[in-house]
């Protein structure tokens, strides 16, 4: 398997996924503007993942349940109970349509502005701190039990603890939420996360 990714971007939860699974795979580090990385998906977004018979699977939240079911050994996947599958459904949802937009106005106020001026552009990027201050109060009380689902490690925990490292330079940083913070300790002592942060060079 090969995962395209870009550093520090949701890319980073399939790759630790990927460690976790024990799968055997490769990266490769894109320009997310090239025209060569368009020929690979042309939506110019990663993750993407080119698996054995050559299909490219993308979209983080489907990439992810396709790690779990992989390697079921790995534990991943949502477990035992009636609502657990729903549970986990119900979180990448979270992450995917709630989170990740929530961060659209910060990373890219290009995109909500037909302005150009640092002015305009800063005022879309400090629109977006409310809406992430929401999705970050609903994770705090997701990850009471110490996961963000289910009360165990899932694919779900990489794909929040991607997106909580974007609030690294806002106002309020994921450090002021404890529960949060704790979360974060924890992962950021994982062997399997030390090695996917060291594989994109970020720490
Ligand atoms: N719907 C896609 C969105 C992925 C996405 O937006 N990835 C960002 C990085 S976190 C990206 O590639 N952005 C480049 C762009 O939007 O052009 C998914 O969930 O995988």
């Amino acid at each position: 398997m090969l995962l395209y990714f870009a550093p520090g971007t949701c890319a980073l939860a399939p790759h630790i996924a990927l460690e976790w699974s024990g799968a055997n795979y490769a990266i490769e580090k894109v320009d997310l503007r090239s025209e060569a990385y368009r020929q690979v998906n042309p939506l110019g977004m990663v993750p993407a993942l080119r698996i054995a018979n050559g299909r490219l699977l993308t979209q983080a939240d489907a990439i992810l349940k396709f790690i779990a079911t992989s390697f079921p050994d790995a534990g991943l996947g949502a477990g035992d109970g009636e609502l657990a599958e729903f549970n986990l459904d119900e979180a990448l949802a979270f992450l995917t349509g709630d989170v990740h937009p929530a961060f659209w106005p910060y990373f890219g106020p290009g995109r909500f502005t037909t302005k150009t001026d640092d002015d305009s552009l800063k005022a879309v990027r400090e629109s977006a701190y409310p809406r992430i201050e929401r999705v970050m109060n609903h994770l705090e009380h997701m990850l009471e039990e110490g996961h963000v689902v289910n009360g165990k490690r899932t694919i779900a925990d990489p794909y929040a603890f991607a997106m909580i490292r974007w609030t690294a330079n806002l106002p309020k940083t994921w450090k002021e939420y404890p529960v949060i913070a704790d979360f974060m300790g924890r992962l950021l002592k994982d062997p399997g996360v030390q090695a996917a942060l060291s594989a994109q060079g970020l720490t």
